[in-house]
């Protein structure tokens, strides 16, 4: 009876700990040789993501794929959720994103501002989170 005890404990525990351990999946998009991406990917598994990386020098066929437009780029595009985050979106707004889960392609920090995650220093102002969809000029997501 305890010999069981202990096995249906154990297999309880080894079933829930890889569920616990797993986090958000995240697919980033990067070029090789960019090193805010890759501080920005640990930003988020810090934050409860999981972070599978695809190295490509060709971002741009990728931000086509997903219907990135060019003044919204980044120096990375990840897929979370169906959505396309892309730059470098601090963890929590992609969970409110996810959250809200609102009818558009997903959302955008476009170049590579300081301060944002992955950039270290102090902003120089704030930093604006945009939707992508079809919006010109694109609709303002959150401020930080
Ligand atoms: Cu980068």
């Amino acid at each position: 009876m305890r010999y069981l005890k202990t096995l249906l404990m154990a297999l309880t525990l080894g079933l829930a700990l890889p569920a616990l351990a797993a986090g958000i999946p995240v697919t980033l998009y990067k070029n090789p040789n960019c090193g805010c991406c890759d501080a920005w990917a640990k930003h988020l598994e810090a934050n409860g993501f999981q972070v599978q990386t695809i190295n490509t020098t060709d971002l741009a066929s990728i931000d086509q794929k997903y219907g990135v437009p060019e003044n919204l780029e980044g120096c990375h595009t990840a897929i979370v959720g169906g959505y396309v985050v892309e730059g470098l979106v601090p963890a929590t707004y992609i969970k409110r994103l996810l959250k809200e889960h609102p009818p558009v392609k997903g959302i955008a920090l476009p170049g590579m501002p300081v301060g944002a995650p992955g950039m270290p220093g102090a902003k120089s102002g704030p930093l604006n989170v945009y939707y992508i969809d079809a919006s010109v000029p694109p609709r303002l997501f959150v401020s930080f």
